[in-house]
């Protein structure tokens, strides 16, 4: 007893001297510096940094070098005149212009707003290392850079490095309610504490800010896309302005979700018709007002005509006169409408996966040029995953922007380790054959093969209250990805995971080996053990938690059944030309191929077709044998995954340790129980006995149709 309690307060301890990893910290945890050499390269640097100018930026960009200095070398940095021994300079290639060659210069000039350079610099015959933006905005992203390069022990001082953005708005959108719940949320509440605002202000605003710029993202969507419009409010754009001013100096926009009927419940109108003039002078009169309060506010994220909220087909009108009536009213402020692509409707009856491309594709040209359509990632919504969105490629006058989800909704929650990347980076892979024959999605949203300006990368937020951020400790490399990704869409999935496991869990190569191979193996497994070889909407209704493929009765693409349409014959939902034809929508080099069950890539075949049980796959076993292989598989990844884990056990943490061990043991069971119930339902069509070499799905059909989840986190309100 008496040491247990020993134990306790030891950890007690610990904590509070923040030398346990809870997560807080993120990837921002700067630990000593263990490389003696590296260390006695870098440390000079720190006991004389010299800034080129005084601005807020770098009045944060100093904190910065105080706290990794503590953390690296346990003391302050040093901050010297020009004069004095100053190593690390830090400025804009105009306050150095006078030390930089005409080389340097039209280098540094080429990076734009918010590139940096990094590297030796000589003057006088003294060296110095400098980190040069062409804007204060650039300059903090080179010092996240350098403080990097020295947590993962890339820094060289000899060598210089520069990079730049290749898509304009790297943003996260928040689906956070004001009060607070966080619709597909995991991870607790939401961080924006509208009760206490503007008067109070929570640290964590700035822990957020600082992990948001140190990725180079650069806008946050503060509320959900279900919109309130009280938050359009005054007395909510004074909080909303609070977040604004915390933000702008990290190189942060602020947007706002814009509820199209807000002129009805806030401006007493009858009607929120986009043509109306009312209408029209109400949004006017609120957006300027906005900016009166916020002077670089971005704009507004909107989600119209979709899942019942309201937009301009109420009035007769279509998107585009909707978004321009919005873009109006911002332009004069530079601001943007972001409007989402993800629309389907009650009335139409058409297979889901074709909506956005019907409404979207006669609208090509009507757009102005402040608004950019949002487009999730596949087109149906965010599932373990989906062909490209056919909207990719499609369209050529119009600014297409990409949305992933970061949060899990469809992919474990907060129970699973996930790492989403290389989901996002094979669909920004594929190639589109539009609009030139060598462009791919990544291509189109950096604007290289589409030739737009106005670019953009969204991911829906897995951030809460929760200690750690994300709830799973693994989340935070999905936020972390996300980052990196919609600065270079070209990134590989790998090199993210290692360097998010770097600054996570320190140099020790077989942790990095063993969480990598983890990270790595960690989505293919969860396609296989929820929704192999193209099945998808599977999941428990409404919350979306665990296997429900039985699920049918009110709207029909809002059930499972819908999307596999399993029967005696086979399964599969038959898109080509014999059925919906969403094939069609995409290049004919695409819907050539893959109209072809025997040539189309086989993680898309029951997407795409309806299949007899019976069909031969390249393996030469029948479809039912697939299935009940790939699922099994997903299984046994699951719980090699948990194995390699344990294997680190002394190695790493004991917190970060035990935290993820006891998840992968919910994921195990998780992983199981949608093989069995999946393999068990489909059975009952197949009617065919399992395969020899898969562990029998084990339970009763019956108990888990009667599972119930009503508490599940994350549910819509009302839905
Ligand atoms: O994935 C679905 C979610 C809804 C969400 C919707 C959307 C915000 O289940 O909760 O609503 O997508 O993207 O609008």
């Amino acid at each position: 007893m008496k040491n247990r309690i020993v134990l306790i307060l030891f950890f007690t301890f610990l904590i509070s001297q923040g030398f346990s990893k809870d997560g807080y910290k993120l990837w921002l945890d700067y630990q000593p510096i263990e490389n003696s050499s590296l260390s006695n390269e870098v440390k000079p640097l720190f006991g004389g940094i010299y800034f080129f100018g005084k601005n807020p930026t770098y009045d944060l960009i100093q904190k910065e070098l105080e706290l990794a200095s503590w953390g690296f070398f346990n003391r302050e940095p040093e901050f010297k005149n020009l004069n004095q021994e100053s190593h690390l300079w830090i400025g804009t290639r105009s306050e150095l212009s006078q030390f930089l060659g005409l080389d340097h210069q039209a280098k540094i000039k080429d990076l734009g707003d918010e590139g940096y350079w990094r590297g030796p610099l000589n003057h006088n015959g003294e060296s110095h290392y400098a980190i040069i933006g062409n804007t204060p905005k650039g300059v903090l992203y080179g010092v996240f850079d350098f403080l990097r390069s020295i947590q993962t022990e890339t820094f060289d001082s000899t060598t210089e490095k520069s990079d730049s953005p290749k898509i304009k708005l790297r943003m996260l959108n928040h689906w956070d309610n004001l009060d607070r719940t966080v619709e597909r949320g995991y991870a607790g509440f939401s961080i924006w504490d509208w009760h206490r605002l503007p008067g109070y202000v929570d640290p964590r605003y700035i822990d957020y800010a600082r992990a948001n710029a140190s990725l180079g993202i650069n806008a946050v969507s503060l509320t959900n896309v279900n919109a309130n419009a009280w938050v359009l409010r005054e007395d909510f754009i004074e909080k909303v302005k609070v977040l604004a001013d915390l933000f702008r100096p990290y190189g942060i926009q602020v947007f706002l979700t814009a509820r199209f009927s807000a002129p009805i419940e806030m401006g007493n109108l009858e009607t929120a018709d986009p043509l109306d003039p009312e209408v029209r002078k109400f949004w006017k009169e609120r957006v300027d007002l906005i900016y009166k309060e916020i002077p670089d506010f971005g704009g507004f994220l909107v989600k119209a005509n979709s899942e019942g909220q309201p937009g301009p087909h109420e009035y007769g009108r279509n998107h585009a006169e909707g978004a321009n009536m919005l873009a109006e009213a911002l332009a004069p402020h530079e601001g943007i409408v972001i409007w989402r692509a993800f629309v389907y409707s009650h009335e139409i009856d058409e297979d889901r996966h074709k909506q956005a491309n019907l409404e979207f594709e006669p609208l090509d040209g009507k757009f102005l040029d402040n608004v950019i359509i949002q487009v999730k990632n596949g087109a149906i919504d965010f599932q373990p995953r989906e062909p490209f969105h056919p909207l990719f490629g499609a369209v050529e006058k119009t600014n297409l922007g990409m949305e992933f989800q970061i949060t899990q909704e469809y992919l474990g929650q907060a129970t699973q380790l996930v790492y989403l990347s290389p989901m996002w980076e094979e669909v920004l892979q594929s190639p589109t054959y539009r609009p030139t024959s060598n462009a791919t999605v990544a291509s189109i949203i950096d604007g290289s093969s589409s030739n737009k300006n106005l670019t953009l990368m969204a991911g829906v937020s897995n951030i809460g209250t929760d200690r750690n951020w994300t709830g799973h400790l693994f989340g935070q490399a999905n936020w972390y990805a996300f980052g990196k990704l919609a600065w270079d869409p070209y990134l590989n999935s790998s090199e993210i995971a290692k360097e998010w496991i770097d600054l996570t869990f320190g140099q020790n190569p077989e942790v990095q080996r063993n969480i990598s191979s983890i990270m790595q193996s960690s989505h293919e497994a969860a396609v296989n053990y929820m929704t192999p070889l193209g099945l998808h909407h599977l999941m428990g209704r409404s919350h979306h938690y665990g296997p429900g493929p039985w699920v049918e009765g009110g709207r029909a693409d809002w059930t499972s059944v819908y999307y596999h349409r399993a029967d005696s014959q086979g399964i599969g939902f038959d898109r080509t030309s014999t059925g919906s034809n969403a094939l069609g929508q995409y290049a004919p080099e695409i819907a050539s191929n893959w109209s072809n069950p025997n040539q189309i890539p086989e993680k898309f075949l029951l997407w795409f077709h309806h299949v007899p049980w019976d069909f031969k796959l390249k393996s030469r076993r029948t479809l039912w044998d697939e299935i009940g292989l790939h699922y099994d598989s997903g299984v046994k990844s699951a719980r090699e995954m948990k194995r390699n884990w344990d294997s680190l056990e002394g190695l790493i943490d004991a917190e970060q340790f035990s935290h993820v061990s006891q998840l992968l043991a919910i994921q195990i069971q998780e992983a199981e129980w949608w093989r069995n119930a999946c393999l068990l339902y489909f059975q009952t069509f197949s009617n065919l006995p399992f395969p020899e070499e898969i562990e029998k799905p084990k339970g009763d059909l019956e108990y888990f149709k009667s599972l119930r989840f009503p508490f599940a986190p994350g549910i819509r309100p009302n839905w």
